[in-house]
């Protein structure tokens, strides 16, 4: 199963490690062909390289959409050594073989992402190098692809091994990689066309990422991971910058991605916002005047689940916020940026990972979210939902104050990110206690009052900041007991979507108690 190789197609745009590796394969006796640009990269290089123009007896044409779609090209990857019709076949066209392909695409998801005009895009689609990568991942039992840069030394490697020749595993293994590639390309032009034309959830697409990272393990150690991108440019936790500690884990990145998503809804030029985050679930969110102001609002709704946490923020990470930080262990900081000497004070906790997005992804952007289930996966846009003011309706005898609506607001917005039931009591936009992923709303009411309450003792305060407070739920109350028991927290304003068929019991509930009620008429689940 050792094949030589004695003739190799080079067509790469991006020429990254091309000479070397071109040097390399020249100096173990291989001959090269070469497509425009990638033959002028060579030439002037010093080495010898012979154009596909000369093997296909056509100039490249039509501003280079047709170079190499040609049957001396097609028949060099495709025929079958071992079949003497193909070889016959071959030597009657003048057909040579070709045994190595070397092929990087036309770089269309970078075109899209630099905001490129649909033209541009549409003219950074490969067609013909897609057509010979999977010619040659087909006829892998005779030909080596090569179309990721990165892979060049272990084809220096693997030649090494075997005397100048690629073995089937090496040249299988390099197919399989090859298909994930072309693979992902077209589901990458499909989605961009998806989105030129403005249809979130069509009919028919596919989905593809590209590895960024193997991961140590999955959600447990027994579990095998990994951490796909999908092209997208949005500041997160898959395009962010880490400046120290360890690799982060699945969980990790899970709960990094549910801090930094939640505080991307607060309007920096609102003032800062910070969110504590563990198990994905929020255990305190703050705005605050400065940004160590909202950390030690946002830690103080509970301080006992914050340890070992994921803190976002919302705005630059300063030195005084960092030192608060360092004062519990803290598993992962993300932020837009962060100041030099705030990196310095992180610089000392060699486990503390800090990560930068330079900047904040858009709340309202749209984009899809995933689900895996036996036998497939569910689809659904992201959760980009949004409701201000002008949005809400009072539903009870009494109106909500300012402050109150302030709060409800914030609440709401933090409830989004909670898992449901989600109930979060908030006062002067903080956090004071939240129930999250309770079966029952009435539990999830309950909860955010007990770690209230513990909070309270803790702190030495006279009361549980539930105690006038106000306070989101995710969904509509179904009975009037779930209003009953928020009243019993103490709680002043409550927001929720309505729409229950006991809408009347459960606004009458909240008259007979006192509470002002108003309605978003959009419901945030999150399972
Ligand atoms: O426009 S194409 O789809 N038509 C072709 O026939 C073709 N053959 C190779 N683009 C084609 N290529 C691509 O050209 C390769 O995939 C590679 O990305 C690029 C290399 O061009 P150059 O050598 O001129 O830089």
């Amino acid at each position: 199963d050792r094949i030589p190789l004695k003739r190799a197609l080079i067509s790469v745009s991006d020429k990254a490690g091309l000479i070397e590796f071109a040097r390399a394969l020249s100096a173990r006796g291989v001959e090269l062909l070469s497509t425009g640009g990638t033959a002028k990269a060579l030439r002037e290089a010093g080495l010898t390289v012979r154009d596909v123009a000369d093997v296909t007896g056509f100039p490249e044409m039509m501003d280079g959409r047709v170079k190499t779609l040609h049957p001396a090209v097609h028949g060099g990857l495709l025929a079958l050594r071992d079949n003497a019709e193909h070889m016959a076949a071959a030597a009657s066209h003048d057909i040579g073989m070709i045994d190595l392909l070397v092929v990087n695409l036309y770089p269309f998801e970078e075109t899209v992402a630099k905001g490129a005009s649909y033209d541009d895009c549409i003219e950074n689609i490969d067609i013909g190098g897609p057509a010979m990568i999977r010619a040659a991942s087909k006829n892998h039992a005779f030909v080596t692809v090569v179309v990721d840069v990165q892979d060049y030394p272990a084809v220096l490697a693997e030649l090494d091994a075997n005397d100048d020749a690629t073995s089937y595993a090496f040249r299988q293994r390099q197919a399989q990689i090859a298909y994930a590639r072309t693979a992902a390309y077209d589901a990458a032009v499909s989605g961009w066309m998806a989105q030129a034309i403005g249809d979130e959830m069509p009919r028919r697409r596919s989905f593809s990422g590209t590895l960024a990272q193997p991961l140590r393990y999955g959600e447990n150690p027994h579990q095998a991971a990994a951490f796909y991108r999908d092209g997208s440019v949005r500041p997160g936790v898959a395009t962010a910058r880490q400046w120290q500690g360890k690799e982060l884990s699945y969980n990790n990145i899970n709960d990094t991605d549910a801090a930094f998503e939640l505080v991307a809804e607060f309007d920096p030029a609102q003032g800062p916002a910070v969110a504590i985050i563990k198990h994905a679930n929020p255990c305190g969110v703050a705005r605050g005047a400065t940004a160590i102001d909202a950390y030690r609002r946002a830690y103080d709704c509970d301080r006992t689940s914050a340890f070992g946490g994921i803190v976002a923020l919302n705005t630059a990470l300063d030195a005084e916020t960092a030192r608060a930080i360092t004062e519990i262990f803290t598993e992962v900081v993300i932020a837009p940026e962060a100041s030099d000497e705030a990196r310095e004070i992180f610089a000392a906790k060699k486990n503390l990972r800090l990560l930068t997005t330079g900047g904040l992804p858009d709340a309202a952007a749209p984009g899809l979210a995933f689900r895996q289930v036996a036998g497939g996966f569910l689809v659904q846009g992201r959760d980009n939902g949004h409701v201000s003011r002008a949005d809400l309706k009072v539903v009870t005898q009494r109106q909500p104050t300012a402050e109150e609506l302030e709060d409800l607001l914030f609440a709401w917005t933090v409830a989004k990110h909670v898992k449901s039931n989600a109930i979060v009591y908030a006062r002067d936009m903080a956090t004071v206690g939240i129930g999250a992923g309770q079966m029952s709303r009435v539990d999830s009411t309950r909860i955010g009052k007990r770690k209230s309450e513990d909070m309270a003792e803790a702190l030495g305060l006279a009361q549980a900041l539930t105690i006038g407070s106000s306070v989101a739920s995710d969904a509509f109350f179904p009975f009037a007991d779930g209003v009953e028991a928020l009243a019993a927290a103490g709680a002043k304003a409550v927001i929720q979507p309505g729409g229950s068929m006991r809408d009347a019991e459960v606004i009458a509930a909240a008259d007979r108690l006192g509470l002002a009620m108003v309605f978003t008429g959009q419901r945030h689940f999150r399972h």
